[in-house]
């Protein structure tokens, strides 16, 4: 324990700490912003968003959960307006926050707007250039994960959990602030930390891949009621964390960057990619070449460029 556990970060007294220098991202869809600067004295990030409107207390906040309405455009039949909620015990939230506490620089390229370029990754790339970055992380970066697996955090949010080296857990995504069934967002991770990235996975995983498809369908049915057809289960390559995950998301959600064409593996595929495999050596996915994009200040970017034109 060092003297930054003492500190809490996310709390109205730890938030007064904060020493704003830039914004680094602005998402005009979602109307929320990415801001950089520094809490207690360490660098943080805080993602401030406005909360999802839940379609079925819509109604009710239409009718009379208003304050106030300031009419900004009046062309009939077309009005604009600006409102505000009445406050009381059945309010609801108004911003959903986010702060990653202390940050390091990986999270802030992460977060900081950047052009994003395509890239091929063949095998001996991956040998070359990608082995080797995801070996340098310190175990640090993974360290919520653990904290995960271990139970000592984000317990009261299991949705389901199976032992041993075969085993995983899904949980809700911190993506997910849980106020609307079309933004459902899961996240199911595997307790075999050899499994760093879709690179790693051989034949005998396809188990383990089948029952988190199969868990994943019973939650979200048993508590959520979304059916199996709402669901999109992905993998995504590159990841921002090398510990084996699978994405777990409603397919009403908006398409975000996480979900375009090569970040994005459809689970389903993998697992037939595995199916396909040779009994011996080598399966499909260690086999294969990977074009996907890479913002220009991710870490691999440079060398990945550099590694494709020799
Ligand atoms: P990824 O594909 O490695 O990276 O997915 P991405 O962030 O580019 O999607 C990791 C997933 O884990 C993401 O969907 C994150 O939102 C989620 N995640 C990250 N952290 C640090 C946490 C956490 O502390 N708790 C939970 N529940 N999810 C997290």
């Amino acid at each position: 324990m060092d003297d930054t556990d003492e500190l809490k970060p996310c709390d109205l007294a730890g938030l007064e700490t904060f020493e704003f220098e830039r914004v680094l991202l602005e998402n005009t869809l979602s109307g929320s912003c990415y801001l950089l600067g520094k809490l207690h004295g360490e660098p943080a990030i805080v993602h401030v968003q406005r909360t999802a409107v839940d379609p079925s207390a819509a109604p009710n906040i239409v009718k009379e959960g208003l304050e106030s309405l300031n009419v900004f455009l009046d062309n009939r039949p077309y009005f604009s307006a600006h409102a505000l909620l009445k406050r009381g015990p059945d309010a609801l939230p108004d911003l959903a926050l986010k702060l990653i506490w202390p940050c390091t620089e990986v999270h802030i390229k992460k977060y900081t707007a950047q052009p994003r370029r395509l890239l091929t990754e063949t095998p001996a790339l991956y040998a070359q250039v990608v082995e080797p970055y995801i070996s340098s992380f310190p175990p640090e970066r993974t360290a919520w994960v653990h904290a995960i697996l271990e139970g000592r955090k984000e317990a009261e949010r299991v949705l389901f959990s199976s032992p041993g080296e075969e085993g995983f857990m899904l949980v809700p995504d911190l993506k997910w602030d849980g106020t609307t069934t079309a933004g459902l967002y899961l996240t199911a991770i595997v307790r075999d930390g050899s499994i760093r990235s879709m690179r790693d996975l051989e034949r005998r995983h396809i188990p383990l891949l089948k029952s988190i498809k199969r868990e994943a369908y019973s939650v979200c049915a048993e508590k959520w009621d979304v059916a199996a057809g709402e669901l999109r289960l992905f993998i995504h390559y590159q990841p921002s964390y090398y510990h084996f995950h699978v994405h777990v998301v409603h397919v009403a959600h908006e398409i975000f960057a996480g979900m375009a064409v090569g970040q994005g593996h459809m689970l389903d595929d993998v697992v037939n990619w595995l199916e396909l495999s040779p009994e011996e050596g080598p399966s499909l996915p260690a086999l294969m070449t990977f074009t996907y994009a890479l913002g220009t200040e991710h870490g691999l970017y440079a060398d990945l460029v550099a590694g494709q034109e020799e």
